[in-house]
């Protein structure tokens, strides 16, 4: 073990923690709710001023009577609570970066980081700063910059080692910018393994640490840990993994687990002893909770099983809010009853409000965050053939339109996340996406449509594959695709705060200024149809924009017909449509002995 280097007169009077635990600013704040940090992974550093003046005090946060904070996201509480199955709780600390002279000193062997999107390249955030003019830097990668600045210049830096970890940990490992943040290692996987503990032990020894380590995700739903401190955003997690295999997707690479009820609703408690009001179960998709390993297929969502959930977590004392994380849009196809029995119970719980579309009389409003990704079926056969079962992907954009319809009925509107520019992607492939959206707004239906460049992830079965790297390269219709979205997303009253200031920003002002420039031509005419300058019938006229085309897609009716008869039984008959020849499970035996 190394000797303590002299304490410094700044230093933690203490000698500091052997451990310190911390997270980038952007990313531990717990103000506001989840749109201030998707804005601020997304809009560039030059455009702070607009969270500034929105949330004045967006850098205000709450410490514990020690100076740890009150708050870090549910990564960085995972750590300390797998490191305190090893360490004292007097060795162990977690707190955020402008208090890290508090703790840092001496005694300190690892100062370790966890972070979702250090540098602002991974999808939906790394295009819209490159659109503005600088792609390395949007907020939330400039504050992750900043803390890494800190610790680089630690006067005990040579005393500890750095370890990163977290969904943004690989940022680090592909650009190779472990000298310039001082990163020792980056680990990828759960801070429960066995491997990470090891890895802790041999930093505190002073021993060399890898660059990379990949560690084990638990395979048993009792192996993941749950916080019994407070989270950002009340996030506690309800599943890991996925199930329906999407090529360029990470969080399916992992098992598909459902946690145990009373281990989440413990956290839920903890959350809100420790101060927090709000609470959010993170998962890839909510509706696989509790038919994981059962005799259904997950794809048929267990109603029972969700609506108890749900209904013990809204209605714990002291939850004042309760906000969706992920989901996947077939569910809503299968049991719109399971979508109208959430909403009553969530709906008056959500944050969330829509005023010109919310038919709740307190105009509340439900938005999950679900993948549409394409509208061209050939596409969608190619990177996430099972995006839509237990409908054929075939139907993919009809089990899109019903399912937006359904949940749109109850008041959910979702964002929907676009990849632009995938692998292979033709024109003719945009073209159907095009219609696709088209055909959300003939019939009035709405989302919030977030498109992005596609990203190869890492790890992923897409990961060596490229498509458009720079807003350059988008082609015409990818534009159009793109500035179709915003446009639809900011009809009037109908957005969230950031989108209209980051897209209106002068618009045309800005072509003229810097992204003619910058974006080339190909943006040109779809910058002027994002504006509303020219209708955008005259800008079809004039053959400057694609006009799309009016689709003949299924109805509810016709998809469940489409289904296979040995998928019926799972079908639930108080939603109606039921196929011709449908016999209902208890039915079954008088038929078969009649
Ligand atoms: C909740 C959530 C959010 C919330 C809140 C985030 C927060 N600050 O708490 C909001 C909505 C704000 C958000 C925003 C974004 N998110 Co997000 N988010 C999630 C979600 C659903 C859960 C994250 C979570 O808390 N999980 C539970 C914790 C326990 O898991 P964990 O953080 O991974 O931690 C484990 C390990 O990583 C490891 N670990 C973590 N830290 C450390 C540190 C060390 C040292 C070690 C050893 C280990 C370790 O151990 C933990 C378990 O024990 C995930 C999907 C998922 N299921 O993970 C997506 C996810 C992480 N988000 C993603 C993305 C892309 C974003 C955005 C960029 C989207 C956007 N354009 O706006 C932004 C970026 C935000 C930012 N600040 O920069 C992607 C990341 C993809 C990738 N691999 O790069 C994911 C995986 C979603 C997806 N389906 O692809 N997100
Ligand atoms: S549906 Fe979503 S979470 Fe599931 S595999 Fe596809 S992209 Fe991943």
């Amino acid at each position: 073990m190394k000797q303590n280097p002299p304490v410094s007169p700044n230093g933690p009077p203490d000698g500091g923690r052997m451990i310190v635990l911390t997270a980038p600013l952007t990313e531990a704040i717990d103000h506001a709710g989840y749109f201030i940090q998707m804005a601020m992974a997304s809009l560039p550093i030059w455009m702070e001023g607009v969270i500034n003046r929105k949330y004045p005090k967006w850098r205000e946060v709450e410490h514990n009577e020690d100076g740890s904070a009150r708050y870090m996201p549910a990564g960085v509480r995972l750590v300390e609570k797998s490191l305190l199955r090893e360490y004292r709780s007097d060795d162990v600390v977690a707190c955020f970066p402008d208090d890290l002279d508090k703790f840092v000193g001496p005694r300190t062997r690892v100062v370790a980081v966890s972070t979702h999107n250090p540098l602002g390249v991974t999808f939906a955030a790394g295009v819209y700063t490159s659109i503005f003019g600088s792609s390395k830097m949007p907020i939330n990668s400039h504050y992750s910059r900043q803390l890494f600045a800190k610790i680089k210049s630690s006067p005990y830096r040579d005393n500890f080692k750095v370890i990163v970890g977290g969904s943004g940990g690989w940022q680090i490992i592909q650009t190779n910018t472990y000298e310039e943040l001082s990163v020792d290692c980056v680990v990828e996987g759960r801070s429960e393994s066995a491997d990470t503990l090891e890895l802790f032990r041999k930093a505190i020894q002073g021993e060399e640490l890898p660059r990379r380590l990949d560690v084990k995700h638990p395979v048993e739903r009792d192996e993941i840990l749950f916080p019994d401190t407070r989270t950002t955003f009340g996030v506690v997690e309800m599943t890991t993994g996925c199930g329906r295999r999407c090529k360029f997707c990470v969080p399916d690479l992992n098992p598909q687990i459902d946690l145990p009820k009373e281990k989440i609703m413990e956290a839920v408690r903890a959350n809100v002893r420790n101060g927090n009001k709000q609470i959010s179960l993170a998962t890839e998709d909510m509706f696989i909770w509790g038919q994981v390993h059962t005799d259904t297929p997950f794809y048929f969502p267990n109603r029972e099983a969700l609506v108890d959930l749900y209904s013990d977590i809204v209605n714990t004392p002291g939850v004042e809010q309760h906000v969706l994380s992920h989901c996947t849009i077939a569910p809503a196809v299968v049991d719109p009853l399971l979508i109208k029995q959430l909403s009553d119970l969530m709906l008056p719980k959500s944050p969330i409000h829509f005023p010109y579309l919310s038919t709740h009389p307190e105009k509340k409003a439900l938005a999950p965050l679900i993948g549409l990704e394409t509208g061209s079926v050939r596409m969608a056969k190619q990177i996430m053939s099972s995006k839509g079962v237990p409908f054929s992907i075939e139907d993919w954009p009809s089990v899109v339109l019903e399912g937006l319809r359904v949940l749109n009925e109850n008041n959910w509107f979702p964002a929907m996340t676009l990849i632009v520019g995938n692998p292979g992607e033709t024109d003719h492939d945009v073209m159907e996406t095009i219609d696709l959206v088209y055909e959300i707004e003939r019939r009035g239906l709405f989302a919030f449509l977030i498109p992005s460049i596609f990203t190869p992830l890492h790890d992923t079965r897409m990961e060596k594959e490229e498509g458009v790297r720079q807003t350059r390269e988008l082609t015409p219709l990818q534009w159009q695709l793109m500035m179709k979205c915003w446009k639809m997303n900011l009809r009037p009253g109908q957005y969230s705060w950031w989108g209209p200031m980051a897209w209106r920003v002068g618009s045309i002002g800005m072509w003229l200024y810097k992204l003619r420039r910058l974006n080339g031509p190909n943006f040109t005419w779809p910058l002027w149809m994002f504006s509303g300058a020219i209708p955008e019938k005259t800008l079809q006229r004039m053959g400057k924009i694609y006009p799309g085309k009016p689709m003949k897609t299924k109805n509810r009716r016709e998809l469940i017909a489409s289904l296979k008869p040995k998928d019926w039984q799972y079908l639930r008959a108080d939603n109606g449509d039921m196929p011709a020849g449908y016999v209902p499970p208890q039915m079954q035996f008088a038929t078969q002995t009649a």
